[in-house]
């Protein structure tokens, strides 16, 4: 692929989409990019047209006749089918960089770990659907259950977000592995903003400078 893939991963409210803002405003002036490349910021789930459908359909349906579990694994893969066809494989062949908030990791944590899908359920699904498709740099942003609840006590919980702490703490847990497993930046995320984003900026520039 001639683009860069950057994902940004993390338990609900661990401070994403700030950081995603952040990181797009200084991408573009790092000289990491070439001149010609476009820099596209995406999300897991609702990052294509039919995606944003998806979104609906998993996030704000009836809390109180929730899908199955393993419809909500196929409804998050047919997002990401859609979105790898649509956004992210165009994007990296014509050489444009994508930033996205979540992608395959958010699946192992979030139905893996926290909903006790099988994890090799999980992989067939991954290589049926994204088999060339891998992140250059993952971002695991860190911060605890307790304070993500914080973090969205003035919000309207979706229907994942409205799963408590104990489902939170399994989430966690599983993030924390994959990450380990898989090589991620995990950066501590409850700190001060500037020091989120130079930590990220650092390892974008460690990771791509000598690439280019
Ligand atoms: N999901 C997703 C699955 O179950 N399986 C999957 O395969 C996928 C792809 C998606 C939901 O779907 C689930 C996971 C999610 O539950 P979403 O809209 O993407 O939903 O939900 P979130 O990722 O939870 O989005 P949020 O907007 O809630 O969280 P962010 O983007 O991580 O956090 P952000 O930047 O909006 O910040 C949250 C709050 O914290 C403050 C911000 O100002 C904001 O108020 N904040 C900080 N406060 C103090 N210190 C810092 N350093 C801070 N950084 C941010």
């Amino acid at each position: 692929m001639k683009g860069k893939f950057i994902v940004l991963e993390g338990i609900d409210g661990c401070g994403k989409t700030t950081q995603i803002k952040e990181l797009s405003e200084w991408l573009p002036k790092s000289g990491l990019i070439n001149k010609n490349a476009t820099l596209i910021k995406t999300r897991e789930p609702g990052g294509s047209i039919l995606g944003r459908e998806i979104r609906d359909m998993i996030l704000n349906n009836d809390k109180a006749n929730p899908p199955s579990n393993l419809t909500e694994l196929l409804l998050y893969y047919a997002d990401r089918a859609e979105h790898i066809s649509k956004i992210i494989l165009p994007a990296l062949q014509n050489g444009n960089w994508i930033i996205s908030d979540r992608f395959s990791g958010s699946t192992l944590a979030y139905q893996g770990y926290g909903r006790d899908i099988d994890v090799d359920i999980i992989k067939k699904l991954e290589n049926i659907v994204c088999p060339n498709i891998k992140p250059d740099i993952t971002f695991l942003l860190q911060i605890s259950p307790e304070e993500s609840i914080k973090r969205r006590q003035n919000k309207v919980a979706d229907r994942i977000e409205s799963e408590g702490l104990e489902f939170l703490k399994k989430v966690n847990h599983g993030f924390q592995l994959i990450a380990l497993e898989n090589n991620w930046k995990i950066i501590k995320a409850s700190k001060d903003l500037k020091s989120i984003s130079q930590q990220i900026q650092t390892s974008l520039i460690n990771k791509f400078s000598l690439n280019k």
